[in-house]
């Protein structure tokens, strides 16, 4: 309720908005309306109050607030459930408790305690320095297709962020999405399942935005947006951009039943496609990396020309003068 009062607010461009309309328009009391007014004025909202003429905002806070997130959310039919919160330890930890009780819902934190990446490594994420969002999904697919969702995920983002803030990034398979050959995104799909259904899909996903500075370890693989372009980049209109892209996007998904819609995209995006590459558990050996398959697997042809598809896994980059893993 207290978002659909800061939606009409918001869409009545500084004009005042009466009171009478909004009872109207939310069905609840004159009451009502000023306690969730003095909400709105509580999360950092500047509401001008005149007698007979009602509402109208005159500052918006800075900061992401809770009701923010909610008409954001309520925007679109995916999500049923918002949370803002200042700080956790990880999001996709929180939306592992919240599936007990709700049964879709999206959470961003302004800073993780204990930021999780794959293989329980731990992904860098400092208050206000960053996007820190899971999306809990009950996807009706086979847990075998689940990690599709990180691909098309990827695609999702990599639009928002090149209509938000205006800059292209490439998508390194099968989780990260750079910007030159920088880490700028990280996106963490986690599951619960039965051997032939998915109870439920928790994406998570880390997008640097604003860091100053990042920690010695991460100084030569990190990046920022805020790097690659002059103007703010906010994380409510990536969120709601990128929200925008993926609902319909999953629902691509969901109607082809794999990645044909996606391939074209993941192809023309890929930060591998063309390049020397090696795997992690085979570093001797180096690959031409083709592309990604239909299936989400990577495509890669060895020295002899024989092709191998990859599934899951590491893989990096063979450069000229040295060999990193990134
Ligand atoms: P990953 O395992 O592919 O990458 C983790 C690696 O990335 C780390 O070992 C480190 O080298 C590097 N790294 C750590 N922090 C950063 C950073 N801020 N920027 C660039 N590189 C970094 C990638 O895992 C998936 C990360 C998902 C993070 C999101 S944040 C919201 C959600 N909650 C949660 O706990 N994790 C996800």
């Amino acid at each position: 309720m207290r978002a659909e009062i800061l939606k009409l607010l918001t869409s009545n461009a500084g004009a005042f908005i009466s009171g009478e309309k909004l009872i109207k328009a939310t069905g609840i009391t004159r009451q009502g309306v000023w306690k969730h007014i003095q909400g709105l004025i509580e999360e950092g909202y500047v509401i001008e109050s005149v007698k007979g003429q009602g509402y109208r905002i005159q500052a918006v806070p800075e900061r992401l607030t809770q009701s923010q997130l909610e008409t954001i959310v309520s925007e679109s039919t995916l999500l049923e459930k918002a949370y803002h919160l200042e700080t956790v330890g990880s999001t996709n930890a929180f939306l592992k408790e919240q599936a007990k009780r709700v049964n879709t819902a999206l959470v961003v934190a302004d800073a993780q305690s204990a930021g999780r990446g794959r293989l329980g490594r731990s992904w860098e994420s400092a208050k206000g320095e960053g996007l820190w969002m899971s999306m809990l999904l009950r996807p009706p697919i086979q847990p075998l297709k689940a990690s599709m969702l990180t691909q098309v995920v990827a695609v999702s983002m990599a639009k928002a962020i090149r209509e938000v803030a205006g800059i292209q990034v490439q998508i390194k398979w099968p989780n990260d999405l750079m910007v030159g050959n920088r880490k700028v995104c990280g996106i963490l799909t986690e599951m619960a399942a039965e051997i032939n259904a998915i109870e439920y899909v928790i994406i998570g996903i880390g997008l640097n935005i604003a860091q100053g500075a990042f920690p010695d370890d991460l100084k030569e693989i990190a990046t920022a947006l805020a790097w690659h372009t002059n103007k703010p980049v906010k994380r409510d209109l990536i969120i709601a951009r990128f929200l925008k892209c993926f609902s319909e996007d999953y629902q691509r998904f969901l109607e082809a039943g794999d990645l044909v819609d996606f391939v074209a995209d993941l192809n023309a995006l890929s930060y591998l496609k063309g390049h020397q590459v090696w795997l992690s558990e085979t570093p001797e050996v180096t690959y031409l990396a083709l592309g990604v398959s239909r299936d989400g697997e990577l495509m890669l042809n060895d020295a002899q020309g024989q092709t191998r598809l990859v599934a899951f896994g590491e893989v990096s980059v063979r450069r000229k003068e040295y060999a990193t893993g990134i």
